[in-house]
């Protein structure tokens, strides 16, 4: 699986930029946006839930929706593959983890620096003033209400159609343009701007790896290709990296 020139790569890297997406997440039982939705959400796509336009016309029923993942989240626990990139952080000189994912895995397997491109599920904000909001008295409305402006609270994700966190997203940008290897996991490298990442590091000269059980647009420019889901391999490269 990992050949001896990508270890070599490995090795010899200064910087490491890791980016993933809803499939690092999987076998920690969180659903991919690939993977069809079940039971009450089966009717519903993503896509048509995550935007300001649905939360404003179906409010309940979008809060409804991240109610039920925050309770997937919350059960959830860290996997090898979130694991192994906390040992790779500690293995490399510089090292930068960029996640699509708002389930927050990351930090609760203890990597200490990511950089949240689309939030976090586990958060809320006022959709009005785009405030973070800890507490909020529970009048038993659906959506519960902002106590400083009364406006309508959300959970602290990046819809589509609306900007990304700008210094997150700069500083994705600026890594992924400097970093000596791009390691792409678990992403259906679909979704804009996150998307372009992988293609700037190649276009920058940095080495591509692609660990995902699928093809996907990033397929073609990857020099490297590890099929397979990410719990399993991400191991081998910390691995690799540890026994230098
Ligand atoms: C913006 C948070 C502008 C919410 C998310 C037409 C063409 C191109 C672009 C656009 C277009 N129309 C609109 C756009 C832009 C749009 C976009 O890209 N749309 C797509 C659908 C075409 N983007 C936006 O709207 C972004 N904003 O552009 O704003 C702007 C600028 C200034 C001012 C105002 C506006 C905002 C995008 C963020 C949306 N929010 N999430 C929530 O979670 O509810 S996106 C959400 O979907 C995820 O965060 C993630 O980014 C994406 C899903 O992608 P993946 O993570 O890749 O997951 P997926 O299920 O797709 O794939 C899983 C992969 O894992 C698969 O490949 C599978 O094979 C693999 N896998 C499975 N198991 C494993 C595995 N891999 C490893 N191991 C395993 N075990």
């Amino acid at each position: 699986m990992l050949t001896p020139d990508l270890i070599q790569a490995l090795r010899s890297a200064q910087h490491i930029v890791a980016s993933t997406g809803a499939g690092i997440s999987a076998e920690s039982g969180v659903p991919t946006f690939r993977d069809a939705q079940t039971g009450l959400w089966s009717k519903f796509r993503p896509e048509e839930l995550a935007t300001p336009e649905a939360f404003l016309q179906n409010p309940k029923t979008v809060w409804d929706w991240y109610a039920w993942r925050r309770e997937l989240v919350a059960r959830a626990e860290p996997n090898a593959g979130h694991r192994a990139l906390v040992a790779l952080e500690a293995s490399v000189p510089e090292f930068t983890l960029i996640t699509q994912n708002v389930d927050g895995l990351h930090r609760r397997a203890g990597s200490q620096s990511v950089l949240e491109l689309h939030g976090n599920i586990m958060q809320t904000q006022c959709f009005s003033e785009g405030t973070l909001v800890t507490e909020w008295n529970d009048h038993g409305e659906t959506p519960p209400r902002c106590p400083a402006c009364n406006g309508l609270l959300r959970p602290n994700v990046v819809w589509f159609g609306e900007a990304l966190p700008a210094a997150a997203l700069e500083q994705a940008f600026t890594a992924s343009r400097h970093c000596d290897v791009f390691l792409s996991i678990g992403t259906s490298t679909a979704v804009a701007p996150a998307s372009s990442l992988p293609f700037e590091a190649h276009a920058a000269g940095a080495l591509i790896v692609e660990i995902n059980p699928d093809p996907t647009p990033l397929t073609r420019q990857a020099q490297h290709v590890l099929r397979g889901p990410a719990g399993k391999i991400l191991p081998l490269l910390a691995a690799a990296l540890a026994n230098r």
